[in-house]
């Protein structure tokens, strides 16, 4: 379906500086910090949409990393990286590969360089909403019906929204349209398999990713489809159209951590998340510190884990080390280039950031406890001590995943 023309995506000074004010509360209570010369980062300079038009990313070999998403160039070389391994990673993607294959001849890679396309139309006769809450409660609640784990929502900030988004015959600039008049986005968390994480890195451990990327394809089709039934609109969005991590901080999912993840109080960063666009009256949730952040600013183990040494030791900061990080926001940022070439090195993707956080717990009352401590102020040093015993949790062997029965 085509949708109406938007006025081009990209925002100007002047409504970035509107914005800025508009959202002055909120970012404060959030802990951003967004200059009035930020400008919205244009996905063409995302990783891996650079491994495509940079010779530059492209020299290391990162065509051999996407062709290893097929099995006649899957590499073979010994635990986590045998046929086996190689073969359910890529069939943990497929039913999300099926969504992103379908609109290729019109360079619309759906759910990764271009929203979800709407299968079906916005109903043509409203349903009356009354009440927003109980709207709010119920679309919650059927985001959980059908699989959610976590589920937000916060009000539209086009801030967040790439100025562009990408052709993906060519790999140049499209015009990164939304239906006009979206005010809310529902964000929803997707738990990804812990034992499967535990075997990062490998090609194994990647089916946690690709499983939870086909689950989110189908809820977030799921509800975007029950919300036009109501007769409003729903675009279903997984990686394409925005940064989520700024909106799943907003819809109150958990904090940003200095391992680049949101930090959720259930599954830490062992956690995707999909968003729904939509204009369905909702009301926002309302974040609450959860003390998770300021553990990030005395723990740098994922910085030490990470193995060609992308994460940051040190503060936040307002600078981009390259044209893949995003400048005038203040944060912990990677060297995305550094953390990529790893991942073309190994030919499948890395998490090892995700495996090693402490907040990647299970929910024994060890670890709870742990939770408790690390997240109030008093208690804080002596989680970091007792975690600092405990030392970086040993991986498991992807052998002994396949003898798990
Ligand atoms: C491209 C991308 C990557 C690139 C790197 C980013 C880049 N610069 O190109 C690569 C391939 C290296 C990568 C790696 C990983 N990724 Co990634 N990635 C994305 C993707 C698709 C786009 C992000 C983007 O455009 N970044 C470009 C610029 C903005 O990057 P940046 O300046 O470095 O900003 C990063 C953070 O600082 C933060 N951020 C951006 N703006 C702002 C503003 C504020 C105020 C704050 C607090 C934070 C923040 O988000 C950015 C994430 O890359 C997102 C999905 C999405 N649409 O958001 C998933 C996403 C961020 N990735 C995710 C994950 C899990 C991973 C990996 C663990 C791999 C894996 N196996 O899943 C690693 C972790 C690496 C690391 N520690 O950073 C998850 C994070 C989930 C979570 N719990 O928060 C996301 C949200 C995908 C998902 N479906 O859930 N990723
Ligand atoms: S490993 Fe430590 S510093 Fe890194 S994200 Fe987790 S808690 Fe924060
Ligand atoms: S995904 Fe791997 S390479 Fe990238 S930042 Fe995390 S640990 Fe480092």
């Amino acid at each position: 379906m085509n949708w109406p023309s938007n006025t081009p995506s990209a925002l100007s000074s002047d409504q970035i500086v509107g914005l800025n004010r508009e959202f002055a509360e909120l970012d404060e209570k959030l802990g951003f910090e967004v200059s009035n010369n930020f400008t919205q980062f244009d996905q063409m300079n995302d990783m891996f949409t650079r491994a495509f038009w940079d010779e530059t990313i492209r020299s290391n070999d990162t065509d051999g990393f996407f062709n290893s998403y097929r099995m006649e160039f899957a590499p073979r070389r010994g635990d986590g990286f045998t046929q086996k391994d190689f073969a359910l990673r890529n069939a943990a993607w497929s039913i999300s590969d099926i969504i992103s294959n379908r609109g290729n001849d019109v360079g619309k890679r759906e759910g990764f360089q271009s929203p979800i396309e709407y299968d079906t139309p916005v109903a043509p006769e409203k349903h009356d909403i009354e009440n927003p809450a109980v709207e709010t409660a119920e679309i919650k609640k059927i985001a959980k019906l059908f699989g959610a784990d976590l589920v937000g929502i916060c009000e539209i900030d086009p801030r967040w929204h790439y100025s562009n988004r990408v052709d993906t015959r060519d790999f140049t600039p499209a015009p990164n349209e939304l239906p006009e008049g979206m005010t809310h986005v529902i964000v929803m968390g997707h738990a990804m398999d812990k034992d499967l994480v535990d075997t990062y890195p490998c090609a194994l451990a990647g089916a946690s990713t690709g499983l939870e990327y086909s689950h989110e394809a189908a809820i977030c089709i799921q509800l975007s489809t029950y919300i036009r039934n109501l007769g409003y609109e729903a675009v279903a969005s997984m990686n394409d159209t925005a940064l989520v991590i700024p909106y799943a901080i907003k819809a109150g999912l958990g904090e940003y951590g200095r391992n680049q993840m949101v930090l959720t109080p259930e599954f830490g960063p062992r956690v995707r998340f999909s968003k729904i666009f939509t204009n369905i009256p909702l009301i926002a949730n309302e974040p609450k510190p959860l003390g998770i952040r300021q553990y990030c600013e005395i723990c740098t183990k994922c910085a030490t884990a990470c193995p060609p040494k992308a994460l940051p030791f040190g503060e936040p900061t307002v600078e981009a080390e390259n044209q893949s990080t995003i400048g005038n926001v203040k944060k912990w940022s990677a060297n995305c280039e550094k953390c990529f070439g790893y991942w073309a090195k190994l030919k499948t993707d890395c998490a090892i950031c995700m495996r090693v956080c402490p907040f990647n717990r299970g929910d024994s009352w060890k670890e709870q406890v742990w939770y408790r401590l690390a997240t109030t102020p008093k208690w804080r040093k002596l989680a970091h001590w007792i975690d600092q015993k405990m030392g970086i949790p040993a991986r498991l062997k992807p052998k002994e995943w396949w003898a798990i029965w």
